[in-house]
């Protein structure tokens, strides 16, 4: 990194701290950028690996295909200058994030227990976990992992009746601290397979085991609630800047593209595959009840797909054809309550190579049947930034997809 750079990564990173301690995003900007050459494909990796100048919210796949970026107000110039020529197309997506994080979560805090018209808090979360194993006969209480910073990673079993172990379904979130509609959106699953009366719902609820663990990523979580709306990462501590990308970190194809070796880039995969304490122990739990795993599903945002295995590579592997017959039913399942569209496919062809995925190294390591990663609302328009009035709509519908998953896999399994 030469001197130039290297004041523009420490004022990127440092210089609008607020009187509260949190990184405020004034005037910072989205924009959707669409490489029109394999060029200006390459200008656009340039970008992406000058060490976190510009945080891609989105990653670079190819020529046609768009790219969300979002960019300080003091390097608006220098990204248009970057950009110059006709080799892209751009279009401003989003004017200001701050006037969206101030306006994300408004009745954020006011509410008792878990409710979905806002995004709640780590503590908030696990306090809820844990009155649920208190309240249901059927939920208990795990611990499935534990995080850099000595956090407890918390999650539930719910069993309805005995006879289900062989059928049960994991569910993840919030591997990416600032995905926060990952999270709000698996609670209200777990509430909704508790409370709902819809046939269909406790269908699948009481024909199945289940394990949530909400919070991947605790030390994220809390950190993108306290300081940093906009971190993704976990927090330990490496040579020039902190976190790893938990989803990037596990252990099967680890290092094999999509991933960054600088710790200063969003998709840094760790010094070794498991470096983090949080996927290390979390694989760990999931290695426990694997033989057990009928479904591992991945909740992430935003972009709307329904992805299927690998990451790592596009070849179609294992049951690829079922998965994706399937989750194209899915999909339909999904739009039909609010008309929400989602693409279904391999990672690799409809987003880019990520490997060292948990997903992958689900799929990789035990042949788990039913495996997807969900990214879910929106395509752009709020980003990562989701209202909290779209948590329940999201979680309607997301729901309905994974009845259709569930119950479309027991005529082939
Ligand atoms: O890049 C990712 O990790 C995910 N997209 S996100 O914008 N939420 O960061 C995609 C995950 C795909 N899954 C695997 N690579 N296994
Ligand atoms: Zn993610």
């Amino acid at each position: 990194m030469n001197i130039i750079t290297t004041v523009l990564v420490l004022t990127a990173c440092c210089y609008h701290i607020s009187a509260d301690d949190k990184v405020r995003y004034d005037n910072f900007k989205v924009y959707r950028v669409v490489p029109k050459s394999n060029e200006a494909v390459e200008i656009l990796r340039a970008l992406e690996e000058s060490d976190n100048v510009y945080d891609f919210w989105t990653e670079v796949k190819g020529v046609g295909h768009p790219v969300d970026i979002m960019v300080a107000p003091h390097l608006k110039y220098r990204f248009s200058d970057a950009l110059a020529g006709s080799q892209f197309d751009v279009e401003e997506y989003i004017s200001d994030v701050q006037k969206l994080i101030d306006n994300e979560n408004p009745k954020a805090g006011r509410a008792v227990g878990l409710e979905w018209s806002s995004y709640h808090t780590l503590d908030e979360i696990n306090q809820w976990l844990r009155d649920l194993a208190s309240t249901y006969s059927q939920v208990s209480l795990i611990a499935a992992g534990r995080s850099y910073q000595g956090r407890d990673i918390l999650g539930v079993k719910v069993s309805f009746k005995s006879g289900n172990q062989d059928r049960t379904v994991f569910i993840e979130s919030n591997i990416h601290a600032r995905e926060w509609i990952s999270s709000a959106v698996s609670t209200y699953i777990l509430n909704e397979l508790l409370t709902s009366q819809d046939s269909n719902v406790r269908q699948i609820a009481e024909s199945h085991d289940w394990i949530f663990v909400p919070i991947f990523n605790p030390d994220g979580f809390v950190y993108s609630h306290t300081t940093d709306r906009m971190w993704r990462k976990t927090r330990t501590p490496y040579s020039t800047c902190a976190g790893a990308d938990p989803n990037r970190n596990w252990g099967y194809h680890f290092n094999e593209g999509g991933t960054s070796s600088s710790p200063c880039s969003e998709t840094y995969r760790g010094p070794y595959a498991f470096s983090e304490l949080s996927t290390n122990t979390l694989s760990e739990y999931i290695g426990t009840v694997a033989p057990q795993l009928r479904a591992y599903i991945a909740f992430h945002s935003y972009s709307q797909l329904l992805l299927l295995p690998y990451g790592y590579s596009a070849a179609h592997q294992d049951n690829y054809n079922d998965l994706y017959s399937v989750g194209v039913k899915a999909a339909s399942s999904l739009a039909q309550r609010y008309n929400t569209r989602f693409q279904v496919g391999n990672i690799v062809e409809v987003l880019y190579v990520a490997s060292g995925g948990s997903m992958d190294w689900v799929k990789g390591t035990f042949g788990t049947p039913i495996t997807y990663t969900y990214e879910l609302r929106d395509t752009g328009r709020y980003g990562f930034i989701l209202p909290a009035n779209q948590i329940i709509p999201s979680g309607q519908e997301t729901l309905d997809s994974l009845v259709t998953i569930l119950q479309e896999f027991d005529k082939i399994l």
